[in-house]
């Protein structure tokens, strides 16, 4: 499709979640086409700004959109077997290498900077999923922003905002591991209009091995008070909660938990945390939380985790959705006294979410001195229906006057491309009415006059309509 001149983005409508689309930019310079070499992109996050973030090519040009810093080029090749989604990811070869980083976000294709534009004050989510083929050493890895100056935006940044411009470490041994998300959602702090992306690790000795990232992604959320989300489990809820060890099988869904008690958030202990309703006992090396929640009957595609925890000791919080544990690298919607509110973005999980009833479990771990000890817990957990900008015909008018017309009102994504139809009977073939290119917001209107060899209207008795992208 062609682009309006000045164009800097492009939505592709109706993407199967998951697959693999391929795709190419052509610029038109006077009376000729430059195009680039294809690229793949994975379909999966909403508002991804990573246009590469799956990493499904089959040669190395994917390179052309990351930069190693520090490791050989050579050392980076796109594994072959290996994938969360899509059929491949990007498998990073260490060959006796300390402490470094590996690869950097660099220019994209269609884009003019090698950086992601971002908007102070937004909230953002970025990560990735990291899976280990094994690596002689133990070590840690991270995804980690940075912001450089650029043509349009010289001011000196800030100091990065601690520890929000990197994920929880995912923290490795020297097996091979399963794949793990690994996240961190933030709003911007002012001073950031551009950020680039980079992979990070340190490892106890020099080592040799091989880590995979897949499904990169970094992207604006909708604000925490957008008026479209729904509450699935609300602040202030009741929980059925437990300060002991608990049995075994305590998150899963079947779980009988009636004996446990039963208290209203926000729950906690010590002069730190504000806001306690339920008190707990203090100095005890974790809390377990349990209750359920009702989840809509349509699909969702955006699920939040917001919090006001305590420390965590290290392991922040761990959540079950349904008997199901979350693989993460570390939840840290933790604060020193749990009175900050901090996100976690777990639409990557929203499969483990069911029509109906759902249950979450949760445990929030402490650390504590002798003398005092703070711990507070309260979480929401809030989902957006799936609602895609659905193509339609939103009215079928008959025009009077001098010739007998139709204007028909379509409602289209801005800046896409349709071909309109029609057909006089059912078993007949359909016919081109018109294509439209919606290059403005809101309704477009089409006049069928009976044009492009079509009968003319006051010769049916009736007419049809249908709308087909036209890519
Ligand atoms: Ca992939
Ligand atoms: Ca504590």
């Amino acid at each position: 499709m062609t682009l309006t001149p000045g164009a800097t983005s492009y939505t592709d409508y109706l993407l199967k979640p998951g697959c693999q689309y391929i795709y190419e930019v052509g610029a038109v310079y006077e009376t000729n086409t430059v195009h680039s070499a294809p690229f793949a992109i994975l379909s999966s996050l909403n508002g991804n700004l990573v246009a590469n973030g799956g990493f499904e090519e089959n040669d190395n040009s994917h390179w052309d959109k990351w930069f190693t810093g520090d490791l050989d080029w050579t050392n980076m090749v796109a594994s072959t077997n290996v994938a969360y989604q899509g059929d491949k990811s990007m498998e990073i070869t260490l060959i006796n290498k300390g402490n470094n980083g590996s690869i950097s976000q660099y220019g994209q294709y269609g884009t003019t900077d090698a950086c992601l534009p971002v908007t102070p004050g937004r909230l953002y989510s970025f990560g990735c999923f990291f899976k280990s083929g094994g690596i002689s050493q133990p070590s840690e890895h991270w995804l980690e922003w940075s912001s450089t100056r650029t043509g349009e935006d010289t001011n000196n940044r800030p100091a990065r905002p601690y520890p929000l411009y990197f994920t929880p470490h995912y923290v490795i041994g020297t097996n091979a591991t399963d794949w793990t998300y690994a996240n961190r959602t933030f709003v911007m702090p002012p001073g950031f209009p551009n950020v680039e992306l980079e992979h990070r690790y340190s490892i106890a000795a020099p080592g040799s091995g091989s880590i995979c990232i897949d499904n990169v992604f970094f992207r604006a959320l909708p604000s925490p008070d957008a008026t479209n989300w729904i509450d699935l489990v609300p602040f202030a809820a009741a929980w059925r909660y437990f300060v002991a060890a608990p049995p075994t099988n305590w998150f899963a869904a079947s779980f009988n938990d009636a004996s446990w008690p039963m208290g209203v958030g926000k729950f906690g202990a010590g002069s730190g945390p504000a806001n306690i309703v339920t008190a707990l006992a203090p100095q005890k090396p974790a809390y377990y939380f349990r209750r359920t929640f009702i989840a809509p009957s349509v699909p969702c595609e955006e699920l939040l985790l917001s919090a006001t925890c305590t420390d965590g000791g290290g392991k922040s919080l761990e959540v079950y959705l349904n008997g199901v544990k979350l693989v993460t690298s570390g939840i840290e919607t933790v604060s020193g006294q749990g009175n900050e509110v901090r996100y976690f973005d777990l639409t990557p999980f929203l499969d483990l979410v069911q029509p109906g009833t759902n249950c979450i479990a949760v445990v929030l771990n402490n650390v504590w001195q002798p003398s005092w000890d703070d711990v507070a817990f309260d979480l929401s957990l809030k989902a957006i229906t799936y609602a895609p900008v659905g193509p339609r015909i939103t009215a079928i008018n008959r025009e009077p006057g001098t010739g007998p017309e139709i204007n028909l009102g379509l409602s289209v994504p801005t800046n896409s491309i349709w071909r309109i139809e029609s057909a006089d009977t059912l078993s007949s073939g359909w016919q081109l009415v018109d294509v439209v290119t919606n290059n403005s917001t809101g309704a477009t209107w089409l006049r069928d006059s009976g044009q492009n060899g079509r009968l003319p209207l006051n010769e049916i008795s009736m007419r049809f309509y249908r709308l087909i992208p036209d890519y």
